[in-house]
């Protein structure tokens, strides 16, 4: 009886043993081999300006020597199974573009379930109420004033040729269900009637995703519906979005010369600006990959090791760039 009893003190005590020193527990941040991991997620891969974000990312992970692992998670299932390999893995913490804004909750709980923090980039977290995610930090373009300049750069552009309104209309590739998206469309319609171009002859049509293929088809619902039109100026949430629309417009043969594309981004577009013939992707509105990939990493890897927590939001600027003064701006921000 007593030899029993003192096998179960031994199993008890073994038991306690074992729950103290976290076996069978989820991954702590200290659990793996000591060296920090951490993700980079975003929702198109293929995306020059998500590779750019990328390259930025690891230069910061270069820096700090840590270790990065960037995922391409371009759907909902790709997200949470990324999640739980990174944590498999060792990782602390990531930051991500989601593929759908929606996926917040889902993908706040199962890092909180494997005790990883997350950072949100360029599309923030919409709560299940329908706001927001404010709690998440996240860095984001300043959507609204970007596309204000997107607008007042078409309308000044449009001035200087000269052109006829009688001739002239406004094609806008929209994604509205995208915060961001919305808030950069809107705002250059904003600023394209402020600045006294008529609200009727600025026509939107909605892509059904939001690169180069949806905006192609996007694009060419609004020309096939206004067949007169004889100069365009064309603006979308990114460089994808105009491009898309543009190419739609050389497909049916409007000179470059009668079409104005301001995109934002400053990635993809590159390729336009190097080309010796200008086409109709006349600008865009550079912004930051450098920022929203080197520092967001920056943030999530001090607040992992030091504790120190990064500001909530975090909202960058653009600027708009043509192929005239492109070469100079972005060698000075250090992408080329
Ligand atoms: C969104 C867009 C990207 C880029 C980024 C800053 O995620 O899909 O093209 O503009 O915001």
């Amino acid at each position: 009886m007593r030899s029993l009893s003192r096998l179960f003190v031994v199993l008890l005590t073994l038991v306690c043993f074992l729950n103290v020193s976290g076996c069978g527990k989820k991954p702590t941040h200290n659990a793996s081999d000591g060296k920090i991991k951490i993700g980079f997620l975003v929702k198109q891969p293929e995306e020059q300006w998500f590779r750019n974000e990328w390259r930025f990312a690891k230069q910061c992970a270069e820096k700090y020597g840590f270790e990065l692992k960037t995922i391409g998670a371009p759907d909902g299932e790709k997200v949470l199974s990324a999640i739980d390999n990174l944590a498999a893995q060792g990782a602390q913490g990531f930051v991500i573009c989601t593929p759908n804004v929606k996926l917040g909750p889902s993908i706040v709980s199962k890092a909180k379930a494997n005790n990883m923090k997350v950072f949100s980039v360029d599309d923030q977290f919409i709560g299940s109420n329908g706001k927001p995610m404010a709690d998440v930090p996240y860095m984001g373009i300043s959507a609204r004033a970007i596309g204000n300049a997107v607008g007042r750069g078409l309308y000044d552009e449009f001035k200087k040729r000269g052109w006829d309104i009688k001739d002239t209309a406004a094609c806008g590739i929209t994604y509205d269900e995208l915060d961001t998206a919305r808030e950069r469309t809107e705002g250059a319609i904003e600023a394209l009637v402020a600045e006294g171009f008529p609200r009727d002859k600025i026509y939107k049509s909605a892509e059904r995703t939001t690169d180069v293929p949806g905006a192609n088809d996007a694009g060419n619902i609004v020309l096939t519906q206004h067949p007169n039109v004889k100069n365009w100026l064309v603006f979308s949430m990114n460089d994808e979005g105009v491009l898309g629309a543009v190419r739609a417009m050389e497909q049916i043969n409007i000179p470059a010369a009668n079409i104005i594309g301001i995109g934002i981004g400053g990635s993809s577009c590159l390729v336009e600006f190097q080309k010796k013939v200008p086409t109709g992707f006349f600008a865009t509105c550079l912004i930051s990959p450098k920022r929203h990939g080197y520092e967001t990493t920056e943030y999530l890897y001090k607040w992992i090791k030091d504790g120190i927590k990064p500001p909530m939001k975090t909202l960058t600027n653009g600027i708009l760039i043509n192929r005239k003064t492109y070469s100079k701006i972005m060698k000075e921000q250090g992408l080329l």
